[in-house]
């Protein structure tokens, strides 16, 4: 297929190949990261162009406030002046980073714009490829392409695939994988519960949420990357909107069988979709907690029972998101930790600039609140390709039913 380079000036050129279609090597490059913390040496990071709003499906339709025009209203392409200002914020962030040495790549060019038909469902276009964190699931020295919920960002994986392809020819120890495609049918989803969700109240929703009842079935394997917190040999995964039991399930018999320890955690929070805007790692135990997410009842002991510290964001600088924005005011909390003492922090964040200062960290502001609206945050803005470091065991001290999945089953 080939796409307009006007449409995707931000994206990474075609691979160069040789006759055989094998990608040179790009030299030095090193895959391997196993938290949100160690010192970052190279990431991926994304990019607004061409970025659509697409229509509405049913696990998108949870997220979306109901008289949003994000429901189908405002369907179509973004307009060019708020790509160019979300690419100017992303590009902006990018030098930062390269500035400090930290090799940034981006994603490839995919037409979002196509109507997106597979044997179970249509919809109107794809999304776009600004947030790598949700797609792509760095642990160790694999990356894996998350089976997402949303039928627009089902062939969003097609923006990595020429990167990853060259990530495995040029370190010869990493692995690129992808978890089992989703079908994403109606079948998929409790559709009556998307059709009465239009009018439930906040109290119900939260129930809902309480009772772990989300749009998304048990049928598919599910999961956003985005739902997983790594931190050396414990992975902590949200049950939620975008991730199912049966994607808690995978993670756990897929990376339980190469030594890490897999736990679930839940808040009490009516849209539980990524966990990097309620509870983040900051240094080797130090975690940052949403206030208006508090961790379930018995949550709490495995950082504690290993000496973690958990600390409460402050409150946003923001009583609302931006304009078509899919994502909360608590990406103030959403940030990008360049090692164990300096933080990237959005610029107009001064209350959580404040506190990351007092907690001794150095922070770099970054302005890029608008490209809040094309997929969130600092850290759903980038996924890592090399954080420095091994594979910590951090929580050294675990006990039996710690997080255990089947206390969700039904
Ligand atoms: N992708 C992070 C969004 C989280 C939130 O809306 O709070």
């Amino acid at each position: 297929m080939s796409i307009s380079n006007d449409l995707y000036p931000n994206a990474s050129l075609p691979l160069e190949r040789k006759d055989s279609g094998v990608p040179y090597v790009r030299q030095g490059l090193h895959v391997e990261s196993y938290n949100d913390f160690d010192p970052l040496r190279h990431v991926i990071v994304g990019i607004a162009d061409n970025q659509h709003i697409p229509e509405a499906c049913p696990a998108s339709n949870e997220k979306i406030p109901a008289g949003s025009p994000m429901r189908g209203g405002k369907a179509g392409r973004r307009t060019q002046e708020s790509i160019e200002r979300a690419n100017e914020c992303l590009n902006g962030f990018a030098k930062i980073l390269e500035d400090r040495n930290i090799i940034v790549d981006r994603p490839g060019a995919v037409d979002w714009h196509e109507r997106i038909t597979t044997p179970d469902f249509s919809i109107s276009s794809g999304f776009g490829v600004m947030p790598p964190r949700d797609c792509l699931l760095t642990m160790g020295k694999s990356m894996l392409m998350a089976p997402m919920s949303f039928r627009s960002r089902y062939f969003e994986y097609l923006a990595y695939v020429d990167l990853m392809r060259e990530y495995f020819e040029s370190d010869p120890n990493c692995m690129i994988e992808q978890a089992p495609r989703p079908r994403l049918s109606d079948d998929s989803f409790r559709m009556d519960y998307v059709a009465a969700y239009e009018y439930l109240s906040d109290a119900e929703t939260m129930e809902r949420s309480l009772r772990k009842e989300y749009s998304t079935k048990e049928t598919d394997i599910l999961f956003d990357a985005a739902d997983v917190m790594r931190l050396g040999k414990d992975i902590f995964v949200q049950h939620g909107l975008t991730t199912n039991l049966a994607g808690i399930r995978w993670i756990k018999r897929k990376y339980e069988s190469q030594g890490y320890r897999v736990h679930t955690l839940s808040f009490e929070d009516n849209h539980p979709i990524h966990i990097d805007a309620t509870f983040c790692p900051l240094r080797p135990g130090l975690m940052l907690l949403n206030p208006n997410r508090p961790l379930f009842k018995g949550q709490r002991e495995i950082f504690e029972k290993n000496d973690w510290e958990i600390v409460e964001a402050v409150s946003p600088a923001w009583d609302n998101p931006p304009p078509l924005c899919y994502s909360s005011t608590w990406l103030s909390m959403n940030t990008l930790i360049l090692d164990h003492k300096t933080v990237c922090v959005e610029a107009s964040e001064t209350g959580q600039m404040e506190q990351f200062d007092k907690l001794g960290f150095d922070v770099v502001p970054v302005d890029l609140r608008d490209a809040y609206a094309f997929g969130g945050g600092l850290h759903c803005a980038t996924a890592d390709v090399w954080r420095e470091g091994t594979c910590e065991d951090y929580f050294p001290n675990q006990f039996s039913g710690a997080h255990s999945l089947e206390h969700w089953e039904y």
